[in-house]
């Protein structure tokens, strides 16, 4: 994705014509935004590999310098002249949508410009040093995050007696190892569904997306990496 972020006087804009069969509705005419952070933003096809992650890297530079040049409007205005690998309009939208919908969350006064339209438009820039600035940002690969996570995961298991006295356990040859079970013929069970199992994500389980089209679920940033809100 690359965008450029103008902090301004004031922002008007005018759809004039459609560009594609998908431009949202407009019924508004000419609009005037005061004092506003304009985020022109191209997004690009590579975007496309990792939507969610889109969405967050662009609120985290739309908030580090709406936060430097004290903005609290901010315009995310559809600008695709700034790239020549454009992501589908239909990935598109829901990105500038995703990022809307988190930024007022986050309590920023925010205008959409209308997505898929020709528009004039005349921009009055602070032209303080930080008024003109241009970023590009990139994602990872779904896959090659899960990939890392994989990677990083390391198990280890241990069986605690009430005494104080522990018991690393593992695997060989898919039979537990380190612990005498011959008594404990539950604690068994509970053990080899805890290491037979492979507990690592490989793939992105179906129901993720389907739960967050739905807006049932999403990731709390406030937490850790993967942790949900409902
Ligand atoms: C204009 N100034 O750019 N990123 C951003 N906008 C897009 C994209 C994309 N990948 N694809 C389509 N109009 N659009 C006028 C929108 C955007 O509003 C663009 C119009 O569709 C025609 O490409």
């Amino acid at each position: 994705m690359k965008i450029l972020l103008i902090h301004s006087d004031f922002l008007e804009f005018e759809p004039k014509t459609k560009a594609i069969k998908s431009a949202e509705e407009w019924k508004r005419g000419l609009e005037r935004v005061e004092e506003c952070l304009v985020v022109f933003t191209a997004v690009e096809k590579s975007d496309e590999k990792n939507p969610q992650q889109a969405v967050e890297n662009l609120i985290k530079e739309v908030k580090d310098v709406a936060l430097q040049v004290n903005a609290e409007k901010i315009v995310l205005y559809p600008y695709a002249h700034l790239s020549k690998e454009l992501a589908s309009p239909d990935i598109a939208l829901s990105i500038l949508k995703g990022a809307e919908q988190k930024l007022k969350e986050e309590k920023y006064k925010v205008i959409r410009a209308p997505f898929g339209w020709y528009k004039a438009f005349t921009v009055k820039c602070k032209g303080h040093p930080l008024s003109e600035l241009s970023r590009e940002i990139g994602v990872e690969d779904v896959s090659e995050a899960l990939k890392k996570e994989k990677e990083e995961l390391k198990s280890e298991f241990f069986i605690f007696e009430p005494n104080g006295k522990h018991h690393k356990i593992h695997l060989k040859d898919n039979k537990v190892e380190g612990f005498d079970f011959s008594k404990h013929e539950k604690l068994q069970k509970f053990v080899n569904y805890e290491l037979m199992k492979s507990r690592i994500v490989d793939i992105e389980p179906p129901h993720i997306k389907l739960m967050r089209k739905l807006e049932l679920v999403d990731y709390e940033e406030g937490s850790d990496p993967g942790n949900f809100r409902w």
